[in-house]
């Protein structure tokens, strides 16, 4: 007998959204590949496909689409299984999900037909056609509804629930939800006042200092968009798979507060090499990104303590005994746990990043990319491919069996050698100067140009390395999906009593309190900044098509 972890409605709706997530994350991945053999010297593309199209669909649909359909997707499954969701926040994820879908086949479509290679981060001068920003905008409105049924559903439990601290999962599921609605502000505005208007034709220029400010106060935070639905899982789910506790409720919830306050005022250090921003300002920034490293040391500490008690209670001996008796055999732990693995070198990278001087050295260059490879291409999404091993079938109501446990860790090894190689070479070729978003070219035969190719050959073969494993992931996914048997999965939940909850102080869930610290936090940050971008606007850039 089939028994779904969830009720039917919410399953259904939920499972639409992860499914949807790896439709486009096997197109993403496609492009991916291309870039890589292209970069590489191993194939040219016919004369019809431009390198930065595919390079545009690969940033949009990665970054952009598996992301936050996953991400929906994940949250509303997790929030029904600890507070159900009423019928209300049901409907709402449909319209959510048609919205956001919608506007991805518009976007998708613009990108195909050569009207929108401006890459994901769509900066002006760049002029794409105004229906690639319209479908980009509907994703986002979606992505709103959707958080609006999620917030229904929260202010539904809490009006049941009165005094009572909400689940773990929930808070961080709300969390996530304010840092979004937020951030989004940012690049919604960017959208409506500037760029749609003046794709339309209606302006003749666009105020490309103003735009980019805009675009960044939008594109840090949704690095944490990204990163906290890993992390909510690292901390409920992960401790329960593998028999452990929540390290500590409060700990948890400190750390979420700290990204709500901490990834919005930061946005410069994307900007540090541009004009058109002062120093002090660009300082500020920096010093404010410095202090988001806090919260990603407390999830570390939390993870390996949690790791740490069910090895010792397992008999593990010595300072790092209890590594060996880690569940690696489990691809819902494994998965995650390589993506941890791949967190400590990215966070390095941050900070690196962020760093004024060093910036100088590795801005522009694929350095950066192999950077968001490992962070959001591997700590993120390792850690979704794990959540999906057991959330398509506990949805559905089927069993992960033992054979989809080894192909999940085959796949799993695939992408973890494979990220290796491809972010190691990108790295060590951003050291060397190497340029990112660049077609093939050996510079006209410089020796210096045709030294790096070495190094993109090495990229290219990790790239063949993450497209098997991207494959792979994807049979996985569809096998778990329809043809698995029929049976039960466990939806792992690592839930703390409501005793526990109510000793988390209560003030850590009075949201109009952080709400108030964060738009005072964006005021300082972003209050002049923006005024003066606005007042003393550089002159307006007319729109350019460089492909
Ligand atoms: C099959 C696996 C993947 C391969 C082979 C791959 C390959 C690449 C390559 C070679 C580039 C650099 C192109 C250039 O700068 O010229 C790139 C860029 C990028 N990748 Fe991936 N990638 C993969 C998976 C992912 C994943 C899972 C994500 C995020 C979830 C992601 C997000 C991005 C983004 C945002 C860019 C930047 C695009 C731009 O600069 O406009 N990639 N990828
Ligand atoms: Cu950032």
């Amino acid at each position: 007998m089939s028994t779904r972890s969830i009720d039917r409605r919410s399953a259904e709706m939920s499972l639409a959204y992860v499914l949807t997530a790896f439709f486009f994350f096997g197109i993403g991945a496609l492009a991916g590949l291309l870039q890589g053999l292209v970069r590489g010297g191993v194939i040219t593309l016919p004369e019809w496909i431009n390198y930065y199209q595919i390079l545009t669909a690969h940033g949009v649909l990665m970054g952009l689409v598996f992301t936050t359909f996953f991400i929906v997707g994940f949250f509303y499954a997790g929030m029904a299984k600890t507070i159900t969701l009423p019928k209300l926040s049901v409907k709402l994820g449909w319209l959510g999900w048609v919205v956001m879908f919608f506007g991805t086949v518009m976007a998708v479509a613009t990108i195909s037909t050569g009207e929108a290679s401006v890459m994901y981060t769509f900066y002006a001068p760049l002029k794409a056609s105004p229906w690639f920003y319209i479908g980009s905008t509907l994703l986002v409105i979606g992505s709103w509804i959707a958080g609006a049924g999620m917030t229904y559903a929260y202010t539904q439990w809490r009006k049941q629930n009165t005094n009572q601290r909400s689940p773990l999962f929930t808070f961080m599921v709300m969390a996530t939800l304010v840092l979004w609605y937020v951030a989004t502000l940012g690049v919604a505005a960017e959208m409506l006042f500037q760029l749609i208007p003046w794709s339309f034709g209606w302006t003749d220029t666009v105020n490309v200092v103003l735009s980019r400010m805009l675009f960044w106060f939008f594109g840090h935070p949704l690095v944490y968009f990204w990163l906290m639905p890993a992390y909510a899982a690292w901390y409920n789910c992960v401790p329960k798979i593998i028999g452990g506790k929540i390290f500590s409720d409060s700990l948890a919830r400190v750390v979420f507060i700290l990204f709500i306050l901490l990834s919005i005022p930061v946005g410069f250090h994307h900007q540090l090499t541009e004009a058109g921003i002062s120093e002090k300002w660009k300082i500020v920034h920096v010093a404010l990104t410095l202090g988001v490293v806090l919260p990603s040391m407390m999830t570390a500490f939390s993870s390996f303590a949690t790791f740490e008690a069910v090895g010792r209670a397992k008999g593990a001996r010595g300072v790092f005994g209890f590594f060996k008796k880690l569940p690696y055999g489990d691809v819902r732990f494994f998965a995650p746990f390589m993506g941890m693995l791949f967190f400590i070198p990215a966070g390095i990278g941050g900070i690196i990043n962020t760093s004024n001087q060093m910036n100088v050295v590795v801005h522009n260059t694929i350095w950066v990319t192999g950077h968001f490879h490992i962070t959001v291409g591997a700590a993120v999404a390792l850690t979704f491919f794990g959540i999906a091993y057991w959330l398509i079938p506990s949805l559905m109501g089927r069993q992960l069996t033992k054979g989809a446990h080894r192909a999940g860790i085959i796949q799993t090894l695939f992408w973890t050698v494979g990220m290796l190689i491809m972010s190691g070479a990108m790295h060590f070729m951003g050291l060397l100067g190497v340029p990112r978003r660049t077609d093939y070219t050996t510079y006209m035969d410089d020796p210096l140009g045709l030294s790096w190719m070495k190094y993109e050959t090495l990229m290219a073969i990790g790239g063949v390395l993450l497209f098997i494993s991207a494959v792979l992931m994807i049979c996985n996914a569809i096998y778990l999906w329809k043809f698995a048997p029929v049976g039960e999965t466990e939806f792992p939940m690592a839930e703390n009593s409501l005793e526990v909850r109510q000793q988390t102080p209560r003030i850590l869930e009075n949201w109009k309190v952080w709400i108030a610290i964060l738009a005072f936090l964006i005021l300082v940050s972003y209050g002049y900044p923006i005024y003066d971008a606005i007042v003393h606007a550089p002159p307006g850039a007319p729109g350019m098509k460089t492909w």
